[in-house]
């Protein structure tokens, strides 16, 4: 049948207007659809501590059942991205039986909790899961808890000091290309930050912006990576800050472990991190938020906060995310989702 000629034009344009448009950065589910998405997490069966790959392959078959509307979201921001560089999908159902958040994050616990699930199923319409093995003591799914003897550290387990803006592993060639931090409970004080690649690039003056996307920036390497490396007091890059598209830039930053390698590229470094502190977007965690990070699109931190250290503080899973799994075989473990510390 042919189809008539003003119609196939309108569905065209539509189809052409939604494709482009940038994704919210909020997603709230309502109570039907969260429970749509908890049926969907209870099909994985598989242990992420003990059995990550099968984990993550259980989580991709279901992420084909989760409902059209939450899929639609995840995709379109793998896709376009948002303006901030985050997408939080709201209202997951966190486990009624949550036990007290522990001081540090040995032991695994995050990882077993049915929202865990719920995170990776979501986590597999952007690409796939996979833990470093220097990271988290390796897992796949992390607790991240203020540790009382990190308080004061560039940390993710940090609590008293403002965690400083960064890239994820700015460092590595094998960054992940999401973070994805789901609260299992949150703190009202802790504010986790993003600085998207497009707000970068409005804010900044076409000179800077043309300066940013010289190779002008060296880093060193995380101290929590170096005692893996061969190399561990190497000095990588120098990388440019903003690369990729004018229209949809991706930015490698980090405050703390990179300097310009002339007086000028150190300048603006500063000027970056000047623009992020006074236009940053905040977001307050809340439990049953899933948080998902654009580690190529946006920088991010997060705010001081004053834990109590009585088993009810901010405890977050968290998990990292890359697209294409196949481009790390040769830097997975035998487990196949498990990046060596050696590649750090
Ligand atoms: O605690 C947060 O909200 C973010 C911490 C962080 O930078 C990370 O987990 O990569
Ligand atoms: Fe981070």
């Amino acid at each position: 049948m042919r189809v008539p000629f003003d119609r196939r034009l309108s569905t065209i344009k539509e189809n052409d207007i939604s494709v482009h448009e940038l994704q919210p950065s909020l997603f709230t589910l309502d109570t039907t659809t969260a429970e749509a998405v908890r049926t969907a997490a209870m099909r994985i069966t598989a242990d992420a501590n003990t059995e990550p790959d099968e984990f993550g392959r259980q989580a991709l078959a279901a992420s084909f059942a989760l409902p059209e509307e939450v899929r639609a979201a995840l995709l379109n921001f793998s896709d376009v991205g948002s303006d901030t560089g985050i997408l939080v999908v709201r209202g997951l159902i966190v486990d009624p039986d949550l036990i007290d958040t522990p001081l540090d994050n040995t032991s695994g616990i995050s990882a077993k909790t049915v929202f865990a699930k719920e995170m990776a199923v979501l986590a597999h319409l952007l690409g796939s899961m996979v833990a470093y093995e220097a990271e988290g003591n390796g897992h796949l799914i992390q607790d991240m808890v203020p540790n009382p003897k990190l308080a004061t550290t560039q940390q993710s387990q940090g609590s008293k000091v403002e965690l400083e803006a960064h890239t994820e592993q700015c460092f590595s060639a094998f960054k992940p290309d999401y973070v994805i931090l789901g609260a299992l409970r949150g703190d009202p004080e802790a504010y986790t930050y993003a600085f998207s690649g497009r707000k970068i690039t409005e804010l900044m003056s076409e000179d800077e912006v043309a300066m940013l996307r010289r190779p002008l920036w060296a880093t060193t390497i995380d101290e929590s990576f170096q005692p893996y490396i061969p190399n561990p007091d190497a000095i990588r890059g120098p990388f440019a800050i903003l690369n990729g598209p004018d229209d949809d830039p991706y930015v490698l930053i980090d405050q703390d472990l990179m300097h310009g390698i002339t007086a000028a590229a150190q300048e603006l470094l500063q000027k970056v991190v000047k623009v992020y502190l006074e236009h940053r977007d905040g977001h307050n965690l809340q439990a049953g938020d899933l948080l998902m990070l654009d580690n190529l699109r946006a920088m991010h931190g997060r705010s001081m906060y004053t834990p109590r250290f009585d088993g009810k503080d901010r405890f977050i899973a968290r998990g990292f995310v890359v697209r294409d799994r196949r481009r790390l075989w040769p830097q997975l473990l035998g487990d196949r989702r498990t990046v060596g510390a050696v590649h750090s």
